[in-house]
């Protein structure tokens, strides 16, 4: 397969609700897509950048700088290019994972498209559905957050997720766990807000029988995380700090984890989150697949990676929904709390033409 050409696509799409996290408040998603042309069929990725380098350190501005100054012209070299050799390549680069990520899914299902093939059962998928959790943002007061709650459970949502921050964490988690009982699968998310010298007020949430909690410390602090699992009975779970199949061995070997989130974006592509699902299930460490808000496009991808066998936790592979009124691939729909993984060559999924375009904000053509 030869790359003809990349094309670059910046859309705006507005979130239904405001998304608070510890690290900001999110109105609306700023997304990068590529096209990735070959001389055998088109591909389309995805990038999960935010415009602020707020929870990782990368950014869509600067996606779009090392993409099209450093890692699309790289491509040229190679003569036989598939998603392997993307990864081959890129990795003569150091960091911006997000932005390789986003190159290798373009090139990957525009390789699985022209053989026909599907990502899910390329990745190694055994189920045909998965089980969906949702991620639920901060709020202004714990009634409201009640009724969020509640509205999901009624959707049909197998898991919630409670995004925490100091003075957003012990009361919120008692109020969802006294209205909604010991059955709801419930766990939560503090993208880095505490330090080490929390412990004592984490060990607060240890009665309430949460899943997990999910990246409490500083990206870095490894020694923190596994300090702090000592500290306290709720299972630790890594995000931010996971950014490759080597760290999430170094994380696991130090105790530091018993959890994995996998966000492929994170972790520079969807064949480096298999290798570090594929780590973790011979480690016997659970995993589930995160999400950064993704349209279909990045939505399809997630969800045939969560049918992988170690995907054994519901993932954030939420509804289209749960973030917007109007998708621009085809809406992924719950079903009893289940979304179908895509059977389709490639992702399985494309955007609507007509909507794509009037989303748009700026295009390029990056030729090879
Ligand atoms: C997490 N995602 O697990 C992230 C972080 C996150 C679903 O909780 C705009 C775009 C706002 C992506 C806020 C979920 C975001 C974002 C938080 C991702 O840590
Ligand atoms: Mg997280």
């Amino acid at each position: 397969m030869k790359l003809t050409g990349i094309e670059l696509r910046r859309i705006g799409l507005p979130l239904v609700s405001p998304f608070r996290t510890s690290f900001g408040t999110q109105t609306q998603r700023d997304i990068l897509l590529i096209r990735a042309v070959t001389d055998a069929a088109e591909g389309w990725g995805e990038c999960v950048t935010l415009v602020d380098p707020a929870y990782s350190e990368e950014y869509v501005d600067g996606a779009v700088d090392v993409l099209t100054r450093f890692l699309i012209p790289a491509l040229a070299s190679a003569d036989q290019l598939d998603g392997a050799a993307v990864q081959t390549i890129l990795g003569g680069f150091k960091g911006h994972r997000m932005a390789k990520a986003a190159l290798e899914m373009a090139v990957l299902d525009a390789e699985l498209t022209s053989l026909g093939r599907p990502l899910a059962r390329e990745l190694g998928a055994v189920h045909d559905r998965v089980p969906c959790g949702v991620s639920v943002g901060i709020m202004d007061s714990v009634p409201q957050l009640l009724d969020a709650v509640q509205g999901y459970v009624e959707e049909g949502y197998l898991r919630v997720k409670l995004k925490i921050e100091p003075g957003w964490d012990i009361e919120p988690v008692r109020a969802v766990r006294e209205r909604f009982g010991e059955q709801l699968l419930l766990q939560v998310d503090a993208n880095t807000a505490y330090t080490l010298a929390d412990a004592r007020h984490l060990a607060k949430l240890d009665p309430f029988d949460l899943l997990l909690i999910e990246q409490p410390l500083d990206e870095d602090d490894i020694l923190g995380h596994a300090r702090l699992a000592q500290l306290m009975t709720t299972p630790m779970c890594l995000d931010e700090s996971i950014t490759s199949a080597r760290s999430a061995a170094a994380a696991i070997s130090f105790g530091a984890c018993s959890v994995v989130n996998i966000k492929p974006g994170r972790v520079g592509g969807y064949l480096e989150a298999r290798r570090i699902h594929d780590v973790c299930l011979a480690h016997g460490v659970a995993v589930w697949c995160g999400g950064m808000l993704e349209t279909g496009i990045g939505r399809a991808a997630n969800v045939a990676l969560a049918a992988l066998p170690g995907f054994t936790l519901p993932g954030d592979t939420s509804g289209s929904n749960r973030y917007y009124h109007q998708d621009i691939t085809e809406p992924f729909v719950l079903d009893d709390g289940h979304l179908a993984v895509p059977t389709g060559a490639g992702i399985g999924v494309a955007p609507r033409p007509e909507y794509l375009n009037e989303v748009t904000t700026w295009s390029q053509w990056v030729p090879l």
